[in-house]
């Protein structure tokens, strides 16, 4: 009987240092902690609210484009009860464009799953994240698989610091040409719930929040 207690409070210990282990890794596709040092606050720009009117994208089977890429849901992982999928596509690319009251840094974080299941790996190759213009050098980000009936998102830090201008600032989500849907075993792009950004640089931006009014209609 002692064995057995002492094999179980074993078990228990091993998982439970792995599981630490393994949460203090970054790459385990549980996304990052968005941190905000002081004298820096904290934005969040709603993919829901970006120009998606005219953007072609593709389905996990069949095509997507317009407000259709706008998917509603509930789960608690989404932010505002909306995102943005089905961007399977070269070229697609979503873009929020906002202001900074001043030129200054910032950190730029991305809210994502990927809908095919599996855990996939983005990198400026398959997901190009450029910044007015220029392409963010960002390592690799492990994104949890998930679905877009059980999304699970997560914020996936890109940089620690990318320059904001004075101004008029774009920042560009791209998906590449790839072939890293499991699913379609051709281009796929994350689905996006929000980008995030840490910054001591005074930003807005006008949300084009009339999208919704949109979602779950047939344009004509
Ligand atoms: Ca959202």
């Amino acid at each position: 009987m002692k064995k057995k207690i002492l094999a179980l409070a074993c078990a228990v210990a091993c998982v439970s240092a792995f599981s630490a282990v393994f949460a203090a890794c970054s790459g385990d596709g549980g996304g990052n902690e968005v941190e905000v040092p002081e004298g820096m606050k904290e934005y969040t720009l709603e993919a829901e609210y970006t120009p998606v009117a005219d953007l072609v994208g593709g389905a996990q089977s069949g095509s997507a484009s317009g407000y259709d890429l706008i998917q509603e849901s509930s789960a608690e992982s989404v932010s505002n009860g909306y995102f943005i999928h089905n961007i399977h596509m070269t070229d697609c690319t979503i873009t929020f464009d906002f202001t900074a009251e001043r030129a200054g840094t910032a950190a730029i974080y991305l809210r994502l799953i990927t809908q095919w299941g599996n855990s996939t790996t983005f990198t400026p190759e398959n997901l190009g994240v450029v910044l007015n213009g220029t392409d963010i050098s960002y390592s690799s980000l492990l994104v949890k698989g998930s679905s877009d009936d059980d999304p699970d998102f997560r914020d996936y830090l890109v940089t620690q610091s990318a320059a904001i201008k004075q101004g008029a600032n774009k920042l560009e989500i791209i998906v590449r040409e790839n072939t890293i849907n499991t699913y379609t075993h051709s281009t796929g792009g994350p689905a996006i719930d929000c980008v995030k950004l840490v910054s001591d640089a005074g930003i807005s931006w006008t949300p084009l929040t009339e999208n919704l009014d949109h979602v779950g209609q047939i344009e004509v």
